[in-house]
Order: C-alpha cells, then structure tokens, then sequence
C-alpha cells in the first residue's frame, strides 16, 4: 500500500467517525433530502452540507501516471458484444477483452478446435442438430450481462468467473489463471438465462442462475399459445463440474438473483406475477414477488425423488404452496437483488416503484415455517424514480441507481431500518447526479464481505452529449465515483462499446494469472492426443504433414520469428488440421497464424498450442504469416501453402 493510500484509508476512518457520530446524534439534520424530492437536478444533496471535513477530501488517486499498476480488476459484461471485458480500476483503463459468446477475429475463438470445443460440447443435441441445419457449429452471438466470480467464505477466490448468456440460453465459465473461457453450457428446460449469481458460501459451489422467459415444458409444439400452462425456470449449476445440479418451476418471470452470506437461501426477483405475455398484462398488478429458494429443502426433495426429470435434470415444482420456495410480495416489477456485505440484508429493487425493500435473512427461516412472508421485510425506503440496482460501502451505507432520475442515492441502511420502525428519520444521505440513466452500479469487493467503500461505478445506458458525436449509434458511459468522499463524487467518465449490463470490482490481491501457458494445460488435450496417436512432439513439430486418407495433419511450433515449417503441400480436397505450438517462454511473446483467403487466424499464447482445420479446396500457393507483433523480423514470420489440384 503506497503512503499515499494509507493516508487516504486513515482520512476515510475519521470520516467514517464523523458520520456515524452524525448518524447517532442528529440524524434528522444530516439527512436533508426526501426521496421523492428534486428528480434531475439535485447534484449533491444531504450530508455534505454538514461535514465540511469530508467534503473538501482531496478525494483517492484515480488517474495513474504511465507504467504504475491499479489496484483493482474490474471484470465487465458487453452485452450484445458477446464477450468478457478486464478494466484496471481506478485508471478505467481497458486491458483485454476476453471472447466468449461471440467470435473473435484477433484471437480465433469460435474458430480454433479448442474453442469450438468449449463452444460446442455443452449445446443440447437439439441445439446441436438445429444449427448443422443452418451450416453452423455453434452460436456466434451472446448477450453477456453478469460476470461473476467465484466465492470462498464470503469472498472472491479468484479461481473462476461465470455468466450468461440471455441471448441463447447458456452459461459459461472463465479461467481466472489464463483468462479464457474453459466450460459453455446450454441450460435445458429453461429460456433465456437473465439473472446470475454464484453461492458466497462455504464456496461456489452452485451458481444460481434464471430462466427469465416463460415457455412450455416440454417446448416441442405441443402447448402452443396457451400462456398459462408457461412456466420460468430457476437452476442450480454446479461450478466445479458445470453440469445442470436441478432446477425448480417457479410462478412469473425470473429477473435477477442473489444468495445469503449463510448458504441457505437464494432469492430472485420475479415480475410478471400475472402471468401476462403483452407489456400491457405484465404490468397490470401492483404486485410481484421475490422468491426465495430454500436449498436445503430443495437437496432433499432431489434426494427423496421429488421431481419430475427433463432432459436429465431433476426439475422441482416451486410453484405457489410448494416447500421448497417462498413468495414475498413486493411493489411492482421489481429488478435487481443484491446481498448487503452485512451478511444479513438483502436489498429488492422496485424499478417501477420508487421504493427498495429490505429482507432480513434470519427472518426467513420464520417464512418457511408458515410466518406472514412479508414479516421477513425491514424496511422499504422510497428513494426516487426507477430504482434498479444497489451496491454497498461495507460501512452500513448503500448506493441505488435512479434510472429515471438518473442519479444515484446513497443511503443508510440502519436509518432506513429505524424509519420503517416508525422513527422519524429520512435514510437518504446524498443524491449524486450520473450522466445518463444508469443500469447496474458496482462497488469496490461491495458483493463480498470485504466491500471496502472506496469506489463505485455507475453503468449508464446513455451517453448523448458527454461525448465527440460519433454518428447515431452513441457510446454508453460509465462513470467512476469515488465513493470514500461524503457526498460522492462523479471524477471520470468512461465511454464503452456495446452494452456492458454489469460489472465486478475486485481487489488486484484476489487474482493471480499466469504469464505464460503450462505445456500440460487441459485446453489442447485433444491436440496433445492426436499428436501422440502420429507419434509426433508438439514441441518439435513434424517435418512433413502426416497423412491420413483425405485427412492431412500438419504440425508446426513457432519461435520467434520463424514457423518451423516455411512450405508444406496438401492436395486440393484435402482436410487439414494445422497445430502450432509456440515455444516461445517469453512474457508477452504471443504468435499467430492467419492463412491468407482462407477465413484461418488464430492466437497462440507463450508455450500454448493452438489449431483449426479447414478444407484446402482452392489449389495454388496460399501464404500464412504471424498476424501478432512478435519480433523485429514479424513481418518475414511465413510459409507458404501448396495446394496440388486435384487431377481431373
Ligand atoms: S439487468 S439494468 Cu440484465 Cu443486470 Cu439490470
Ligand atoms: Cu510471430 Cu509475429
């Protein structure tokens, strides 16, 4: 920690004094504002006014000087884009993109054997056969919107991050230690994973993810246009085996999830209780629902034999009546679903009502045995216009986004929990104004026990003017609030490509990647078997290509800045697989391989082996070459490939 950063740690613990002294002695004269006050144009509302020392904090260093390192990861959905983002926190500063959903140019995911493998193997058969019809292996599209990493005992571990993906109904995995992803899965039985969240504890364990779309199940034609007979599916993924552990039918439409400190309960925010299909029906009651999964119960219904099975799941009914799941009324379509680092809250998110509502997690167990569901709620503050989602400091306070005012409002927790008691006391302590309608908010470690109330990052939808105008299409923007000053203050705007829905702050001590690949890495098994099959050293690579009917097999290793192989000859018609291994051990010393009018590159890392296979059916001389800047003779890295025309 630099001096620099303890001084700031001990300036925010004095503060830390002078608002909870605040907060214990007047608090009626701190907390100015009322929720429902001022919309849009309140900049910077409540405790500021009455604790000049913290308003005038110089604030925390965020803008870093070249060559020094952040302290944090952030690791970001994009949406539509398909893929991973790792931005250093608090520089902004993108560092890679990790494909996952989508196709990638630069790196070959989507292309290479080992990445259609990942992208492949986990398509249900249906899936599988539907795309062959349409000439594909795989989807080549995703909507990514929650990355999540893998919990130990409350807090990150840093082996895994997991997501979703809305637009085909999967679920992946990413390696923390190579950052690419290893595991895809489609999840059966359900439609359109939203909501995704793994279990903070003892450890992850399950991941928790929602089916957000109601279908018939079994969806094969038989119930067509028959809304009522729909159903929403919750599921349970194990993330060590990324197999589907069980699933339960559950009454609306699942949005998002979030789980206990405890390992007991997950909950999820429902809407659409009326069982509608048009917005008009979606909308109509005043009423939704969190509902809460008990998984104990829902263990030994699995292990009792208590569900039906569809394609191989064990799937539970949930539906209203049943033990495993409980329904706590909640105003209007409500949104996100965050657990308070307290390890006791959990905050719903009204989007159309203006509240949040607070559930006390030891007030559940109450609700299982048959108590009022709505007597597990602490509190329910009004905070403004279209509350979406909440972050936490870890010292008591929370941060909701306003999308339609577009702000965001910090608020106490324990002031909100006294207000519903019946005292007088307003929990807003501050409304920060956010350019523009924000989605997702995240705090520094804020879904973990270790929430360390330094930054938070407010993911805006729109950016309009903030911005050189870039045509129609604009940039979404996502602001850096420093979040250690009292008001918060907005210090950086960061303008992003499409859509990032939601994002991860995570302390830079919880992840540690290699620099460069292990030759015995999993990710080119198949590979490292082939090559034992034609009694071939990845690392030496073979001299000629090795034949096997119309099946060639060329293998290449790569060392800065030659291939091993400067020609090698294939007849027209044949299918060639190519492998490279880069022997290379050098930090930073990536190659590639693209194969010029052949649609081939591929990325391949420090000691990784990669390959793709393709049908060599355009005879003539086609060059390859390293399309990764690797050494002051990258550009002379090529060989050439004959291709022998098939005698007529
Ligand atoms: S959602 S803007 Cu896809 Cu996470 Cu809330
Ligand atoms: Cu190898 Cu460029």
């Amino acid at each position: 920690m630099t001096d620099k950063s303890k001084l700031h740690d001990q300036e925010r613990d004095g503060l830390a004094i002078t608002r909870r002294t605040m907060l214990g002695g007047s608090a009626t004269t701190a907390l100015v504002v009322g929720a429902s006050a001022v919309g849009g144009t309140a900049a910077v509302l409540g405790g500021g006014a009455t604790s000049p020392a913290r308003a005038q904090g110089a604030g925390q260093h965020y803008a870093l000087a070249p060559g020094e390192l952040d302290e944090y990861y952030g690791f970001w959905s994009s949406g539509q884009s398909g893929e991973m983002r790792i931005i250093g926190l608090p520089s902004m500063r993108e560092l890679l993109r990790v494909p996952v959903f989508n196709r990638c140019s630069a790196t070959g995911w989507g292309q290479t054997n080992e990445s259609l493998k990942v992208l492949t193997d986990g398509l249900l058969p249906e899936s599988k056969e539907f795309l062959a019809r349409h000439g594909l292996k795989t989807y080549e599209n995703g909507d990514l919107h929650h990355p999540h990493m893998s919990f130990t005992d409350g807090t990150y571990d840093g082996r895994y991050l997991f997501m979703n993906d809305k637009a085909n109904t999967r679920v992946a995995r990413v390696r923390c230690d190579v950052m690419k992803c290893d595991k895809i899965i489609e999840i059966p039985n359900a439609s359109d994973i939203h909501g995704l969240r793994p279990q903070k504890f003892p450890r992850t364990g399950y991941v928790f993810a929602n089916g957000e779309h109601r279908i018939p199940l079994p969806n094969d034609g038989r119930i067509l246009d028959e809304p009522e007979k729909y159903v929403a599916i919750f599921s349970a993924i194990d993330g060590d085996t990324m197999e589907v552990a069980w699933q339960v039918i559950v009454d609306g439409n699942l949005d998002n999830c979030d789980a206990d400190y405890q390992g007991k309960y997950a909950v999820s925010t429902c809407y659409n209780s009326e069982g509608g299909v048009t917005l008009a029906e979606m909308t109509e009651s005043e009423t939704d629902w969190a509902v809460i999964f008990n998984i104990a119960r829902i263990e030994e219904g699995v292990a009792n034999g208590d569900f039906v099975e569809h394609n191989g799941v064990p799937v539970l009914d949930g539906r209203h009546g049943s033990r495993y799941t409980a329904y706590v009324p909640i105003p209007n379509s409500p949104h996100g679903c965050n657990t308070a680092p307290d390890g006791k809250h959990i905050v719903i998110n009204g989007k159309l009502s203006p509240t949040v509502t607070v559930m006390d997690f030891e007030k559940i167990d109450a609700v299982f045995e048959g108590a009022d569901p709505r007597s597990c709620v602490v509190a329910e503050p009004e905070l403004g216009l279209g509350p979406l989602h909440t972050a936490f400091d870890g010292e008591g306070n929370c941060y909701t986004t306003l999308f339609l005012d577009s702000q965001m409002a910090k608020w106490n927790m324990d002031a909100a929990l006294r207000q519903y008691a019946g005292e007088d006391v307003d929990p807003i302590l501050a409304k920060t104004d956010v350019q523009y309608q924000p989605g997702h908010n995240h705090s520094s470690m804020g879904e973990t026990k270790e929430a360390d109330g330094k930054w938070l990052v407010s993911l805006n939808k729109f950016s309009k003017d903030r911005f050189l105008n870039v045509g129609p299409l604009k940039p979404e923007n996502e602001q850096l609030i420093d979040i250690s000053l009292d008001p918060p203050k907005v210090v950086h705007d960061g303008p992003t490509f499409a859509e990032p829905h939601d994002c991860i702050i995570v302390h830079a001590s919880k992840v540690n990647p290699l620099q460069i690949w292990e030759r015995d890495d999993p990710m080119w098994e198949d590979a490292r078997k082939q090559a034992e099959a034609d009694g071939v050293d990845l690392e030496d690579g073979a001299d000629e290509p090795i034949r096997d009917g119309n099946k060639v097999r060329v293998y290449m290793y790569s060392v800065a800045p030659t291939f091993s192989l400067e020609q090698f000859t294939v007849k027209q018609g044949d299918e060639v697989t190519i492998y490279i291994t880069n022997i290379d051990d050098v930090d930073d010393l990536t190659h590639g391989f693209t194969l010029g009018n052949h649609g081939i590159a591929f990325e391949v890392g420090p000691q990784a082996t990669a390959s793709a296979t393709f049908i060599a059916d355009r005879p003539g001389v086609h060059w390859y070459y390293c399309q990764w800047f690797c050494h002051a003779l990258h550009m002379e890295m090529r060989g050439r490939m004959i291709v022998e025309p098939r005698a007529s």
